[in-house]
């Protein structure tokens, strides 16, 4: 085991008063609390040989650093599905101001006699041919995402929704989330952007009897096995499953995806990008506990806190970690490597103590022995840069000043890093 430095010789303290996030709410924490720890080695195999070539890193190391994600955190898929039609229920090529295509699609999934279907949106850029596309789940319905009043709400338009959809819904709040997404801007960049709801693939709530999770049961099976899939799981297979309609499109091209994420979709989107290597640039913002942050720091959420609070997230296996990181086989910089040689992007923001950013960053810092082995530039610093102050070689990472969220900020440095990196 090689010591990680995490000591830090000035003490910060961060006191979240949030009525919003209530569950962020009562942390405060200081760097001189973090307890001292060595990290699993990255560059160790199991039979205790040094990997320092890509060869090996690809040929032993990787396989054996993927398993253990699968079995011990967020759970093996159970087996293989693909979307049997796609539906198009929409098409414009005069959307956002006649900037964009607006395609609305229906992807369907049957097994036995059930099935679920994803509606995914799209806005590409009118004129370019085979668009890169930044991809990533919204929290709140697609029509969240932009005030455009021609994106339906789960498929439907107003008038076909139910009472309870209606409720569920909330066809007034189109629109709301369109700070977060910059469909403008990141059509003006020449980009596209595609979005799905999360809650098409699973909705988020510890019940497995819905869901893409209950298409795969076995006879009399009602949950998941302890290694099996938790949500997370089932929302980065469900990112895989675009990809595999990116394939079959033509607008988009498929060697040009960039899967972004927030938060818990952030987490998401560094599995998904982790576990499908046709991912080409994998962003996470502000992914904290199970997604960028180093578990062993205990720092904000800690392992207990999200398999406590989101007892669904992950494989039951990871509930084992409680109170317990050290016995990890993992932590998270691990999951960053895995994404190498490939771009990844991990942003943390000054006011989000519960995600820890400086776990966030060291996990960066960390992983950027494997991208080395690639002759690519990780992260260089020692320390976490100040607010602001973004870093965009082969790993990205920046400090954006402010709360839990995604800004124009992040969006300028997705594209500028995107710009950067895609061929
Ligand atoms: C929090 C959770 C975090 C983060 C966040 C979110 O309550 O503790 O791990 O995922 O939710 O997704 O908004």
């Amino acid at each position: 085991m090689r010591s990680f430095i995490i000591s830090i010789p000035f003490v910060l303290s961060f006191i979240i008063n949030s009525s919003a996030q209530s569950k962020r709410s009562t942390t405060i924490k200081t760097e001189a609390l973090v307890p001292k720890f060595n990290l699993p080695e990255l560059l160790i195999s199991e039979n205790g040989s040094q990997i320092n070539t890509k060869e090996t890193w690809e040929q032993i190391r990787r396989p054996e650093i993927l398993e253990l994600f699968t079995n011990q955190v967020y759970g093996k898929v159970p087996g293989k599905l693909t979307f049997h039609k796609a539906v198009v229920l929409d098409y414009s090529e005069v959307a956002l101001g006649n900037k964009a295509i607006r395609k609305q699609v229906a992807l369907h999934f049957e097994k036995g006699s059930k099935s679920i279907e994803m509606i995914v949106l799209m806005y590409l850029p009118k004129g370019v041919k085979n668009a890169p596309v930044f991809l990533g789940y919204n929290f709140s319905g697609n029509h969240a995402v932009h005030a455009d009043p021609a994106i339906l709400i789960s498929g439907k338009t107003v008038a076909q929704l139910s009472p309870n959809e209606l409720a569920r819904l909330k066809p007034d709040s189109r629109g709301k989330r369109n700070s977060r997404w910059q469909a403008d801007k990141i059509v003006a960049a020449g980009y596209g952007l595609v979005t799905v709801d999360y809650g098409d693939v699973d909705p988020d709530k510890n019940d497995f009897s819905d869901g893409i999770h209950a298409l795969f049961y076995e006879e009399n099976q009602t949950n998941p096995e302890p290694h099996q899939w938790g949500s997370l799981a089932a929302w980065a297979w469900g990112m895989s499953r675009v990809m595999d309609y990116f394939e079959t499109e033509t607008l988009v091209d498929e060697n040009s995806v960039i899967l972004f994420g927030h938060s818990r979709l952030g987490k998401t989107a560094l599995w998904a990008g982790a576990s499908d290597s046709r991912f080409s640039i994998v962003i996470s913002n502000n992914s904290g506990c199970g997604g960028a942050a180093l578990s062993r720091r205990r720092f904000g959420e800690k392992v207990s806190d999200i398999n406590t609070n989101f007892p669904h997230w992950f494989a039951k296996n990871f509930h084992q970690y409680n109170e317990n990181e050290l016995a990890l086989p993992i932590d998270q910089h691990m999951l960053i490597a895995l994404i190498a040689p490939r771009p990844v992007y991990v942003a943390s923001a000054s006011l989000d103590p519960w995600a820890d950013p400086n776990g966030e960053f060291l996990s960066t810092k960390a992983a950027t022995s494997v991208y080395e082995l690639y002759g690519k530039k990780g992260i260089e610093v020692d320390r976490q840069p100040a607010v602001n102050t973004p870093i965009h070689n082969t790993i990205g990472y920046h400090l954006r000043e402010g709360k839990h969220n995604v800004t124009a900020y992040d969006w300028d440095q997705y594209i500028q890093f995107s710009n950067l990196h895609l061929n």
